[in-house]
């Protein structure tokens, strides 16, 4: 054993005065440090426990959940906020599974997230010998994230530090892992030469500016438009390049659509924002704008009957990753390149006296918006008792208009669907939402992180099966005080809570809950403040009350079980069978 105030090298044979060694987990801490990593989101355990523990001591803000999922989605969002990796640690093998979910769906967001995993022995692993939680970990992450690297020396922790977080951030963002086997982190080395090691990345993520023959071509392909539109996604958000967009959508004068997490990159209310007006702009543009979206589900490939098919289209596009182009469909006018650049070469180059789309175009565009607007706005007004969506989102969308900085959080089917067209957003990244995958359980990571890496107050809409994937945090929102509002749209059930038992037995449909559950008393038991709420004006007193005072506040609001649609607006995405139509009739129709 080695005698009092000194250590085994990492060699294993030499020792030393602790006061010029440094062990594996303070290189690991250092190397976060060094590279602008200030907060981790994690699950304490065997490795991993003592490492929390010194980073805390070291002044980094770490976080601790009751769920991997729940601490690993919030390192994404943590990403997606500050176009830095948010960095999430897990223990080794079911906690590390329970992170890569938010690993895996950080990825298909796009949004730069670093997991960090203790791991058991390597020798023992790969004899596969039965260690405690024994996982190939790093083979399981390989082809669910963007790259993932092990680290076997303490030597190399500040190059695989450095490689993790250029890797996250750099191109198209995403999820990378980090694997550190337990012993990693007792490894000591020379002081100096540990510092020496580490590796501060420089310009992790490169602006990458257009070809001027990429830009001259998608001018070309403006100038033809006579039904223009631009579609910006979460992309154009992650790039914080909030003013040249603006710049460029004015100029172009052209209707905008944005994706759901692009909502408020320029005020909802803006008089070019079509988002009331979807279903014609799809279908009737003729030269579409992508901007840091993608031609996904979300918006049916580009083609079919939404996009007014056999209409031809023309797309410019505009993304980091060249391997999107022509993924879905032919792209006219391919734009490589981070969005700001590409936005503001655009402006450049439509220069002073660029002419305004036409305004049969434009008037088309806003008649529709206004119609639609209008009709919404009279379905707000509704004070029905049990509540239906539209007056409970009534009140929630009188909130945030008077609290413009509040950070939005949002997840269900209908509360999702419905919120996300009813609640006006005027800010941009002030709504987060369940993403590309449309996975439940990302609201409470996503309000932790929304607080904590914003500091402004956080109202959570929540669908009640949505909350039932991550309601245990609303511990950790109590424990760490944060000003987070949680509404539960409690209609007892997925889509609805009124389907009964198809075989006319005693156990409940498979999409129904306990009914009227009391959420809120979930929240008293943490110390937190619960409010049940019937009528749209409870619902915004105490909301407004939540969002002022910055105490943790769950509001359970009671909304009529048979309000609700199946899936919300994506009912017909549901597979169908003509066998089960002839068996169960019409409520086997979505
Ligand atoms: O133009 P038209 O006329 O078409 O009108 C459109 C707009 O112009 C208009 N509009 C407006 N009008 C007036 N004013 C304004 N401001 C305005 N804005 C828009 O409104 C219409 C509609 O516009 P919208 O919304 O923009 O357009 P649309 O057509 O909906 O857009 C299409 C999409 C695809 C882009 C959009 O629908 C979208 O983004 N959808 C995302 C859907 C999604 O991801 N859903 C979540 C998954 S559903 C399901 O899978 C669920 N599960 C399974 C499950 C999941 N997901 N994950 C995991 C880990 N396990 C299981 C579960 C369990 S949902 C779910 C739980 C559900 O129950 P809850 O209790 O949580 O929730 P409740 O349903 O409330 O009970
Ligand atoms: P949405 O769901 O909002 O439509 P997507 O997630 O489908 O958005 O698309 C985001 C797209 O943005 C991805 O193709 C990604 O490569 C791209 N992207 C991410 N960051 C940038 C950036 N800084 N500049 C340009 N494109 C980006
Ligand atoms: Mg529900």
């Amino acid at each position: 054993m080695a005698p009092e105030g000194a250590s085994t090298m990492a060699d294993g044979n030499e020792t030393a005065s602790v006061d010029n060694l440094t062990d594996g987990f303070h290189l690991l801490i250092d190397a976060l440090k060094l590279n602008g990593v200030e907060t981790i989101y994690n699950v304490p355990g065997i490795p991993i426990t003592d490492l929390g523990r010194y980073a805390q001591a070291s002044g980094l803000r770490v976080l601790s959940f009751r769920h991997e999922q729940h601490a690993g989605y919030a390192a994404s969002v943590a990403g997606f906020l500050t176009k830095k990796p948010g960095v999430c640690m897990t223990v080794s093998a079911p906690g590390f599974l329970n992170g890569l979910t938010a690993l895996a769906n950080a990825t298909t967001n796009c949004w730069p997230m670093i997991l960090i995993s203790g791991s058991s022995e390597r020798e023992i692993v790969d004899l596969m010998q039965g260690d405690y939680e024994e996982m190939d970990q790093l083979a399981i992450a390989k082809p669910l994230c963007k790259a993932a690297y092990r680290v076997l020396h303490a030597e190399d922790i500040g190059i695989a530090v450095a490689r993790a977080v250029r890797s996250a951030v750099s191109g198209r963002p995403g999820g990378v892992y980090l694997d550190i086997p337990g012993n990693l982190l007792g490894q000591v080395m020379d002081a100096v030469e540990g510092e020496k090691s580490l590796v501060k990345v420089i310009d992790p993520a490169p602006r990458q500016v257009p070809a001027p023959e990429a830009v001259a071509r998608a001018i070309e392909v403006m100038k033809g438009a006579k039904k223009p539109l631009i579609i910006m996604g979460k992309g154009a958000a992650y790039d914080q390049s909030d003013e040249a967009i603006r710049e460029f959508v004015e100029k172009s004068g052209y209707p905008y659509l944005p994706m759901s997490m692009a909502k408020g990159l320029l005020p909802d209310v803006h008089p070019q924002c079509a988002a009331a007006a979807r279903s014609l702009v799809l279908k009737e543009a003729d030269v579409v704008i992508m901007m840091g979206a993608r031609l996904n589900w979300l918006l049916s490939h580009g083609k079919g009957k939404q996009w007014g098919e056999p209409y031809s289209k023309k797309f410019i596009q505009i993304d980091i990753d060249p391997r999107e182009m022509d993924s879905n469909v032919e792209i006219a006018a391919p734009l490589v390149g981070d969005v700001g650049s590409c936005v503001a070469a655009l402006s450049e180059a439509m220069g002073d006296s660029w002419q305004a789309p036409p305004a049969e175009w434009t008037d088309a565009v806003s008649t529709k918006v206004k119609t639609n607007v209008e009709r919404m706005a009279a379905n707000l007004q509704n004070n029905a008792v049990p509540m239906n969506y539209q007056g409970a989102l009534g009140s929630l969308k009188r909130v945030i208009a008077e609290r413009p900085d509040a950070m939005l959080v949002n997840e269900g089917a209908n509360t999702l669907d419905f919120a996300r067209s009813i609640i006006d957003v005027y800010k941009p990244r002030k709504r987060i939402d369940v993403g590309t995958w449309g996975v439940m359980g990302i609201g409470m990571g996503s309000a932790v992180a929304a607080a904590v890496e914003t500091g402004n107050p956080v109202l959570a809409i929540e669908g009640d099966s949505a909350f039932g994937f991550c309601g245990m945090e609303i511990e950790t929102i109590c424990r760490y005080n944060l000003p987070v509002c949680i509404v539960i749209f409690n209609n007892n059930g997925i889509y609805r809570g009124d389907d009964t038992n198809w075989s006319g037995g005693e156990d409940p449909a498979t999409t129904v809950f306990v009914e009227d559950s009391r959420y809120d008393q979930m929240m008293q038991a943490f110390g937190g403040n619960g409010v049940y709420a019937t009528t749209p004006d409870e619902l915004y007193r105490a909301v407004s009350e939540a969002m002022d005072s910055g105490r943790p506040t769950l509001v359970n609001a009671v909304i009529d079980p048979a309000a609700g649609k199946e899936s919300g607006n994506i009912g017909s995405l549901n597979p169908q069978s003509v066998v089960a139509q002839a068996r169960y009739g019409e409520k086997a129709k979505k």
